[in-house]
Parts: C-alpha cells; sequence; structure tokens
C-alpha cells in the first residue's frame, strides 16, 4: 500500500457524533477543522437524522462496533494522527472505545482534546447517567486541553452549579483546561487555565438560544492549534470566531434557530 503519513499536513481524529441536520458535533467539527488547512478523519459515535435540540421525532444510528473496526482498519494501515479531538458518545462504552483509541494511536506529540459533552444549562442531558459522567472523568485524564461549559465542568469536579469558574478550573485536573460560556453582566466568555496560568476573554451576550456553540469553539480551538498558535492565541481566535458565528446567526432569526451561521463566516474566510 503506497504511504500515508508524511504529507506535511496536520491530521486529526473527530471522534463525535454526526448529526446531518442541525448544525453541531461533526457537521460543523469537519469543515472548521479543514478550513484552518488540517485534514479532519471522522469517527462517528452515532448519525443521528438531526441533533436532540428541538426536534421531534429524530432518529439515531448507533455507530459503537464501526467505532471499533474503523479504528482496527486504521491500525492496520498504520494511520497517524497529530490531534485526537472528542464530542459527544452514546454510551459509557463508547466513551471507553475513545480511551482505548486515544491509547492506541497517541503519542507524546498528539494533541488530545476532550470536549466533554454532558449537558447545558445546570443539568445533565437527559440521554446520560451518573456511570458516564464517570467515564467522562476518566476520558479527560488523557487530555492536553479539555474545554467543558460551565454546567460541564461542575459535573466533572462534583462542584454545585453555581460555583465559580475559577475554582472549577482550579479543581479540573488536566494540563489545560478552558471553561466556556461564563456569564458575567452583559458579558459572555472563556475562563481558562494553561498550566499554571490564567486567562480569560469576554464577548456581548447575545439573548438567544443557541444550539451547538460549544461543538463550533471545540473545533475553531483544535483548527487554531493545529495551526501552531499557543493555547491563549488559539482561545482569542477561536473565540472570535464563535462570536463572528453568532452575530451572523442573529441576523438571520428567526428561522435560523437549530445551530450557528458558521458558513457566513467561512465564506468571508474564503471568497476573497
Ligand atoms: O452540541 C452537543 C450535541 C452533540 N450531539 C448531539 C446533541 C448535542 C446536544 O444536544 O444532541 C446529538
Amino acid at each position: 500500500m503506497k504511504p500515508i503519513n508524511g504529507t506535511g499536513m496536520k491530521r486529526a481524529a473527530l471522534i463525535n457524533d454526526l448529526s446531518c441536520f442541525g448544525k453541531c458535533s461533526l457537521s460543523v467539527a469537519l469543515p472548521i477543522v479543514s478550513a484552518y488547512g488540517a485534514e479532519a478523519v471522522a469517527l462517528p459515535t452515532a448519525v443521528l437524522s438531526t441533533h436532540t435540540g428541538g426536534f421531534e421525532g429524530y432518529v439515531v444510528h448507533d455507530m459503537t462496533d464501526e467505532m471499533k473496526s474503523f479504528a482496527a482498519h486504521w491500525k492496520q494501515i498504520d494511520m497517524k494522527f497529530d490531534c485526537i479531538a472528542t464530542g459527544f458518545f452514546c454510551s459509557a462504552e463508547q466513551i471507553r472505545i475513545a480511551e482505548k483509541f486515544i491509547r492506541d494511536f497517541a503519542d507524546e506529540n498528539t494533541l488530545v482534546l476532550v470536549d466533554p459533552v454532558l449537558g447545558d444549562n445546570g443539568k445533565l442531558y437527559g440521554c446520560f447517567n451518573d456511570d458516564f459522567v464517570v467515564e467522562m472523568r476518566r476520558l479527560c485524564e488523557l487530555a492536553q486541553v479539555v474545554t467543558p461549559n460551565v454546567t460541564e465542568a461542575a459535573l466533572l469536579t462534583g462542584c454545585p452549579m453555581d460555583t465559580p469558574a475559577q475554582e472549577l478550573l482550579a479543581k479540573l485536573k488536566m494540563p489545560n483546561a478552558v471553561v466556556t460560556g461564563v456569564r458575567s453582566g452583559e458579558k459572555i466568555g472563556y475562563r481558562a487555565r494553561f498550566g499554571e496560568e490564567l486567562a480569560g476573554v469576554d464577548k456581548a451576550y447575545a439573548p438567544m438560544q443557541l444550539h451547538g456553540t460549544g461543538d463550533v469553539f471545540s473545533a475553531a480551538y483544535c483548527g487554531e492549534l493545529l495551526c501552531g498558535k499557543s493555547w491563549f492565541s488559539a482561545l482569542t481566535g477561536a473565540a472570535d470566531f464563535v462570536d463572528a458565528c453568532i452575530r451572523r446567526t442573529a441576523a438571520r432569526q428567526p428561522a435560523h434557530w437549530y445551530g450557528l451561521a458558521f458558513e457566513d463566516v467561512l465564506k468571508e474566510r474564503v471568497v476573497r
């Protein structure tokens, strides 16, 4: 077989679901990571007709068996990854498969980014239970950087939902952590710890329900890091990208309620 490594491009394994309509997880991660010039390789945890946030009667096809067989095939053809980024899982078993994937494919040079999709607005998503949270904590231990929202950071650390972000960051044991969706007055933003160093970025709060914002952020953050940016400069770059997507989404209301209009922002970057 012809070689598939050493092209000079960064290659990222994206372990996440494909919500075919609705704009979250792989349907945003694939185009965004590609737009940063990295090769995006999808390992779907599930294929859904839509995401679960607002559609009735959505259909889910679980991909647990394929996760194992795809990974085995990639091992067989000696696939190498510069980055492994994880998102939504259907079960604790799938999280264990991702842990094995990281052990099998990552070395000290691999960027492992875990977006611990667990819940939002103070609640664990209805499809998950306590075992799932315990397994997600284990997966996070393998990450160089995690990107929980405030709810997820509280669930990971076992803290009350109103715990200040700085305290959550101190309790998160990963080398680097970015807590998203931190409200302060009319602002919303990110609080981060990179090693021992604390950082923050704030943007104007948009008073509307947004779906998939965390997924767009983690994809852009991954892309920024794969371009060689520092932890902090990648954060400001990804925060600017998400903010631009939110503005374009606001301009498309009320029809565009189901996700971020990230295509508008990618188009601005591509069409000159
Ligand atoms: O945005 C996180 C996410 C990912 N995948 C699916 C979801 C959600 C959040 O609701 O439903 C299928």
